[in-house]
């Protein structure tokens, strides 16, 4: 090509490339001006397709809830399964001038870059169902498909009822991940019970007429099989008419997923006797406006993780279930007592949590009845029996030690009073003995920890010796803090745990710890991972007491990222704390507010949280607010 016409080709690109620029703009502008007299927020919602029934449901479910809220307008874009197509639909709103978006991605890896550009310009996110890798977002929700997979097992186990017999799985895209997570949650019920043989048929695609061919093709191999479990309510329909044309809908039952309202769907079946059960797999739409609408608002409380609740539908439940579906819900804005009972006062992270519960208790019109127990798991039962004599109508805990809750629990339930776990949980042998949990995610906590080390401290030895100062024993915290760190340090072959001892989470155990350590070995410690700062603050007097240089000769990564830790960082003397959020006040108090106002309570709410190190503590140690 002569350089002329290179000059000329290259002039009409850049003129082309201005033109389309202008153009975009314009009708950006256009668009958002568009509505600009007419509503006060435009939200965008790009949706994976609108082919599948759940996914249709969900934008229905939004475009019901948004017409509630005459200022905002939903503009919904359909991906039809295709990653480019729905990056190209994210670029058009955001050309719109949405507000907000509001993504359920085409693909989980896929997406993730594109969520993050559009959360890191500014433009609040809310992902929908399938989440994303990472954190860059405002907002996730989505229902726990294990929990689905795990509650569709209990279902078909009750039809067993102790006797032998075989159930058939038929599964549709297995390489969706909530399929393989219902899945993994069906199989780890179903297999705990050594009378029933599981069998599974693998469908190329998840829908109604698929499973009629499946199962119409396997006729003479049905003759021993007692349930089937089918992985969507229209399979479980597809199931259902085939099984009636062979003749065997009598003597084979269905148990479902979804749980979708409409004539002859998921609970209409049941209703009908045609299913025995289906698991409700709620679509967030309805709360995702109204987080929509406290984010645009700039409303406290709104959490970072929001996990639906999914419910086991019978034809014993199924008329409450669709009476509390349809029952308007309306804030009355009452007074509300809460008997609240907090673990103790061990470190800076629960003096602020403590504030941050009676702040928003006032900010929320709730009389708190507040108990501090000192870390005795007695007190704490002794204070929830209190509240339960005292009638109040929520019972929020947050435990210092995972078990041994039961009886009190129960006691709770039989007085019908609802009991939230706040900050830690609990383990139970009944079931659906606390309401929902909200707090932080130690796994990922302790994930984190391990994965900053990896990523920051450069083996200079065969294997760098990690010393781990422990929360109390038997705290949710202290254990998964500590299995999230093990899970990674498993692919870490440089680096081991060479002694590990609990502190209590408190500054001055976690000195004793490292003084001790001192007196009986060598120091030989490369890396001090401390479940929280206050023990990683007690480590650093006790390091520095004995000549040894925090933060250079021995490298520190702790939990919480309380402002000490901050200015540790800065002094050079901690190199990594990982976020654990203590202000839990206005989500806690809000998602209480829902629950007695008649709202489906979420199973779990996870706060917002980060990872700072020295390389940012300066930037940041001024915005710290605990
Ligand atoms: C975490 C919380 C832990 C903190 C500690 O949610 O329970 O207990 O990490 C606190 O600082 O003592």
């Amino acid at each position: 090509m002569s350089k002329k016409l290179k000059q000329i080709v290259l002039i009409g690109t850049i003129l082309l490339l201005f033109v389309f620029i202008c153009v975009s703009f314009y009708l950006g502008r256009q668009g958002r001006a568009e509505y600009k007299d007419e509503v006060e927020y435009v939200i965008g919602v790009s949706q994976a397709n609108m082919r599948e029934a759940w996914r249709l449901a969900l934008i229905q479910e939004i475009q019901e809830e948004a017409k509630k809220y005459p200022n905002i307008r939903i503009i919904a874009k359909d991906a039809t399964s295709i990653v480019d197509k729905q990056e190209q639909d994210v670029d058009k709103l955001l050309q719109f001038g949405i507000d907000l978006l509001i993504i359920s991605p085409c693909d989980t890896g896929k997406m993730t870059e594109k969520v993050k550009e559009v959360y890191q310009n500014g433009i609040p996110v809310i992902v929908m169902d399938r989440g994303v890798e990472g954190f860059e977002y405002s907002l996730f929700i989505g229902p726990d498909n294990d929990m689905i997979g795990r509650q569709a097992g209990e279902a078909v186990v009750a039809l067993f009822d102790g006797r032998p017999g075989t159930v058939l799985k038929l599964c549709g895209n297995v390489s969706a991940t909530q399929n393989q997570e219902r899945i993994r949650g069906f199989d780890s019920v179903v297999q705990g019970y050594s009378q029933i043989t599981l069998e599974t048929r693998y469908m190329e695609k998840e829908l109604k007429d698929t499973a009629y061919d499946a199962l119409s093709a396997m006729q003479e191999k049905l003759q021993d099989v007692d349930v089937v479990f089918a992985n969507s309510d229209y399979v479980a329909q597809g199931a259902y008419e085939a099984l009636r044309d062979m003749g065997l809908e009598q003597a084979i039952q269905i148990v479902g997923t979804d749980g979708f309202t409409g004539e002859d769907e998921g609970v209409d079946m049941v209703m009908q006797g045609k299913m025995a059960a289906t698991i409700s797999c709620p679509t967030g739409g309805r709360e995702a406006i109204q987080y929509a609408i406290n984010i645009l608002e700039q409303q406290s409380g709104v959490p970072k993780q929001v996990i639906l609740r999914s419910r086991t539908i019978t034809r014993e439940n199924a008329d409450r279930y669709l009476a509390a579906l349809k029952k308007e819900t309306a804030d009355t804005g009452n007074l509300i007592t809460m008997g609240y009972s907090q673990v103790g006062q061990e470190s800076k992270w629960r003096f602020a949590n403590t504030r941050s519960i009676q702040e928003a208790a006032r900010e929320f019109n709730i009389r708190l009845l507040f108990d501090d127990a000192n870390q005795s798991q007695e007190k704490q039962i002794a204070a929830i029996r209190r509240f339960i004599q005292e009638k109040v109508d929520v019972i929020v805990v947050s435990p210092v030690v995972e078990t041994g809750w039961d009886e009190v629990l129960k006691e709770a339930k039989a007085a019908g009073i609802p009991v939230v776990m706040s900050d830690r949980k609990v383990v139970t042998a009944e079931k659906d003995l606390t309401m929902t949990y909200i707090g932080a995610d130690f796994l990922e906590e302790g994930r984190r920890a391990m994965r900053w080390i990896r990523d920051n401290i450069t083996p200079h030895k065969q294997k760098m010796n990690i010393l781990e100062l422990k929360g109390n024993k038997g705290a949710s915290p202290t254990e998964e803090r500590g299995r999230g760190f093990a899970e990674i340090l498993k692919e870490c072959p440089n680096f081991q745990v060479i002694y590990s001892g609990y502190g209590n989470f408190t500054y001055e155990e976690g000195k004793e710890i490292i003084e001790r350590y001192l007196q009986n070995h060598a120091w030989d410690v490369d890396v001090i991972y401390a479940h929280n700062d206050d023990m990683a603050l007690g480590a650093i007097e006790a390091l520095e007491q004995s000549g040894i240089s925090p933060g250079t000769d021995v490298k520190i990564i702790s939990v919480d990222a309380t402002r000490d830790a901050f200015q540790a960082m800065v002094d050079g003397k901690l190199n990594c704390t990982v976020e654990c959020n203590p202000l839990l006040g206005a989500p806690l108090m809000k998602a209480v507010r829902d629950m007695v106002s008649g709202k489906e309570m979420p199973v779990r709410i996870i706060t917002e949280e980060k990872v700072y190190d020295q390389s940012v503590a300066e930037d940041f140690i001024s915005q710290r607010v605990y």
